[in-house]
């Protein structure tokens, strides 16, 4: 198969030639081009409550919200740092809100999600109607819709950001604007959304708002989320690979809250020893209650081991294989960018028995 050595030198000469017309030959890339599997750069990372939050609480000191605009601290992967991201399509970060504290209003394409890590009375306003954040809750900003985060709280409020940004930079379709003012105003009473959206039930005659695309209630909250997958672990059989696991849903469509991001929350009940298995969704983690062990290798075989407790944040890139026990039982909020592999066709899932 080795050529001889005065062909390779002829290659090399042909290679050298035509770059300065930017021409390279596709069979020094085809391998790498694609793949005969995934073969994420990324690598599962694990950041750990305890470790985080004095940063997070120095950055409080070191600027104001409305100085930041938002005050985060981004989760980078470490085989992505410096570009944003904690997996190939997704952002992931972790915004603190100090009492009385607003971040500035602003609007953008790309769609984000808040998990709320750690304490109550900050709010968010989407859309003209502001939605309290609670731990647990899971709250949207849909694309292109002005939000601000301000907090009536009497102590720090710290929230999972996870938004689209390396996706949409990825398709050079990312616009943003500044609100004219500071907070945007309030044009709808706080539960609105909630009472026309969140009950299965819908308006008679009503256009779907944001184009149909991203899901009209902002706010999922934690007590219907935990209520529901507490009575599934009692009221029937339990997954052995996800434990009791539902996605978060659109109810206009039946699809997932944004069009660019799927949501889930899982209970991994006491004793859980889950099965392994692989996806292409990358997906991020936030430990919501309880405690687990996370077990993932890499398509190459390297491994990890994360015993992860509330407040703790991973990631698990495309294509590793992941394993999730718990002694005492776990909650576990996750979000990944599914929904854009099932547009495409391309999403796959393999369940180890
Ligand atoms: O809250 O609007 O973590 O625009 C990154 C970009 C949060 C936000 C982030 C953003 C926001």
């Amino acid at each position: 198969m080795n050529a001889p050595n005065n062909a390779l030198l002829a290659r090399q000469q042909l290679y050298r030639d035509m770059d300065p017309l930017n021409l390279t030959p596709l069979w020094e890339v085809l391998h790498a081009l694609v793949p005969p599997q995934p073969a994420s750069p990324c690598v599962p990372a694990l950041w750990k409550y305890g470790q985080v939050r004095p940063f997070l609480m120095r950055a409080g000191q070191a600027i104001t919200a409305e100085e930041a605009v938002r005050r985060v601290l981004i989760l980078e992967n470490p085989k992505l740092r410096g570009q944003s991201a904690v997996t190939q399509s997704l952002y992931a970060g972790l915004q603190l809100i100090l009492p009385g504290e607003v971040a500035p209003s602003h609007r953008h394409t790309q769609s984000a999600l808040r998990f709320i890590v750690e304490g109550s009375g900050a709010y968010t306003a989407v859309d003209g109607e502001r939605t309290a954040m609670r731990p647990g809750d899971f709250i949207i900003t849909p694309s292109w819709t002005f939000h601000d985060h301000g907090s009536e709280a009497d102590g720090p409020v710290v929230w999972l950001d996870g938004l689209d940004i390396p996706m949409i930079r990825f398709f050079d379709a990312g616009f943003a604007q500044n609100g004219t003012a500071r907070a945007q105003e309030v044009t709808r009473t706080e539960g609105t959304s909630f009472a026309r959206y969140g009950h299965n039930m819908a308006p008679v005659r009503h256009d779907p708002p944001f184009g149909g695309k991203t899901s009209p209630l902002f706010s999922y909250p934690y007590e219907r989320s935990r209520e529901a997958l507490q009575q599934l672990e009692r009221l029937a059989p339990i997954d052995p690979w996800d434990g009791v696991k539902l996605r978060y849903l659109n109810p206009l469509t039946g699809g997932s809250p944004m069009p660019t991001m799927a949501t889930f929350m899982q209970k991994l009940p006491a004793g859980f020893a889950g099965k392994g298995w692989r996806q292409t969704d990358g997906a991020v983690y936030s430990v919501v209650e309880g405690e687990a062990v996370v077990h993932a290798e890499s398509p190459r075989g390297e491994t990890w081991r994360f015993e992860v407790a509330a407040r703790d944040h991973f990631v698990i890139p495309s294509w590793h294989t992941a394993r999730l026990e718990s002694a005492a039982g776990c909650v576990l909020f996750s979000f990944s960018d599914r929904p854009v592999h099932q547009a495409l066709g391309i999403h796959q899932e393999e369940r180890l028995s």
